[in-house]
C-alpha cells in the first residue's frame, strides 16, 4: 500500500514535469478558505482560474498516483508548485463553492432537495467515486465539504490528500482517516478497511442532500464515535423519500462491509430508481 506521502522519499524529482512555477501563480492568490489540510486560495495560472491549495510539505505535493485522472466528476489537478518554505498543489477551480454550502443555504430558506436533483446529483457523485475505486484509490474522506460545484451544476470529487492507493493483492487498508460523521464503523474501530469504507461515507453524503441537514448534528461526536462504531447508531431515514433512496442508504449502512453495494451496483441501482422518481 502506498500513499502519496509513502513514496516521497523514494523520489528524487518527485514533481518532475508537473510543476508549475511559483511566479506563475503567487502575484493574484486569494485567500477562499480553510479546509482541515491548510489554506485554499484562488489564482490565476495561463489567465484561467485555479486552486491553489497549500500544504505544509514538499512531501505532500507528490501526488503521483492522481496525476492521470481524468474524469468529469473527479477534480482535475494542474500541478504542483515548490518553492520552500511555500508548496501549492494547482487544481481546477469550482466557482460555486462545495455542496455542503449549497445544502447549508437551502437549510437557511428551509428549502430542499428536489428528487430529480438528488437522482442526478448522486449519479454524479456516483460515477466520479466509481472512476476512482476504478483507478484502485480510496478517497477516504468523502463528504458533501469535500464535493464541489462546477458551471452547470456539475459535481466534482475533491480533497485526495488523505485518499490511498489500495494495494493490488490483498485490497485493504488501514484508514485513520476521516471525519466523525461520514465514517464507516470499520474505520472508526481502526479495523483493515477496503474501499467499502467509501460507500458507507456516501450513504451519509445521500441523507445530507435529501435532507439538507447535517449529519449527527446535535449529538456529541464521542457519543457518535462509540454509537456508530458498535452499530447501534445510524441517521434516522426519511419517511417520506422516495424508496429506492431509502433502500440504497440502508444498503450503504450495512454493517457487513462486504455486504455494501459497490459504487457499478449504486450506479445501476439509481438507473434503476429513476422510473420511480422522475
Ligand atoms: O466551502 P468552500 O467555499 O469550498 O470553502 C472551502 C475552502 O476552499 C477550504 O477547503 C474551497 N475550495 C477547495 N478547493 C476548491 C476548488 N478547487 N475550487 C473552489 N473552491 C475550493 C472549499
Amino acid at each position: 500500500i502506498k500513499s502519496s506521502r509513502d513514496t516521497a522519499n523514494a523520489s528524487l524529482k518527485p514533481n518532475d514535469g508537473w510543476e508549475i512555477p511559483i511566479d506563475s501563480i503567487m502575484n493574484d492568490l486569494k485567500f477562499i478558505g480553510t479546509g482541515i489540510e491548510g489554506r485554499v486560495y484562488l489564482g490565476k495560472l495561463n489567465g484561467q482560474n485555479v486552486a491553489c491549495k497549500q500544504v505544509k510539505t514538499e512531501a505532500e505535493t507528490n501526488i503521483k498516483h492522481l496525476r492521470k485522472l481524468n474524469h468529469v466528476n473527479v477534480i482535475r489537478f494542474r500541478g504542483v508548485s515548490v518553492s520552500a518554505p511555500l508548496f501549492y498543489i494547482v487544481m481546477d477551480y469550482c466557482p460555486y463553492g462545495s455542496l455542503y454550502d449549497v445544502l447549508k443555504r437551502r437549510r437557511e430558506i428551509n428549502s430542499c432537495t428536489k428528487p430529480t436533483q438528488v437522482l442526478d446529483w448522486s449519479k454524479q457523485i456516483s460515477n466520479g467515486i466509481n472512476y476512482l475505486h476504478a483507478n484502485k484509490i480510496v478517497h477516504r474522506d468523502l463528504k458533501s465539504p469535500n464535493i464541489l460545484i462546477a458551471e452547470n451544476h456539475v459535481l466534482k470529487i475533491s480533497d485526495f490528500g488523505t485518499s490511498k492507493q489500495l494495494a493490488k493483492k490483498q485490497g485493504q487498508i488501514m484508514s485513520f482517516n476521516g471525519t466523525t460523521a461520514w465514517m464507516a464503523p470499520e474505520v472508526i474501530r481502526q479495523e483493515l478497511c477496503s474501499e467499502k469504507i467509501d460507500v458507507w461515507s456516501f450513504g451519509i453524503v445521500l441523507w445530507e442532500i435529501l435532507t439538507c441537514q447535517v449529519p449527527y448534528q446535535n449529538i456529541d461526536p464521542n457519543a457518535i464515535l462509540w454509537g456508530v462504531g458498535k452499530g447501534s447508531l445510524t441517521l434516522p431515514i426519511p419517511s417520506s423519500a422516495p424508496e429506492g433512496f431509502k433502500l440504497l442508504m440502508t444498503m450503504c449502512w450495512n454493517q457487513r462491509s462486504v455486504s455494501r453495494p459497490s459504487f457499478q451496483q449504486i450506479i445501476k441501482h439509481l438507473n434503476i430508481s429513476e422510473s420511480e422518481i422522475v
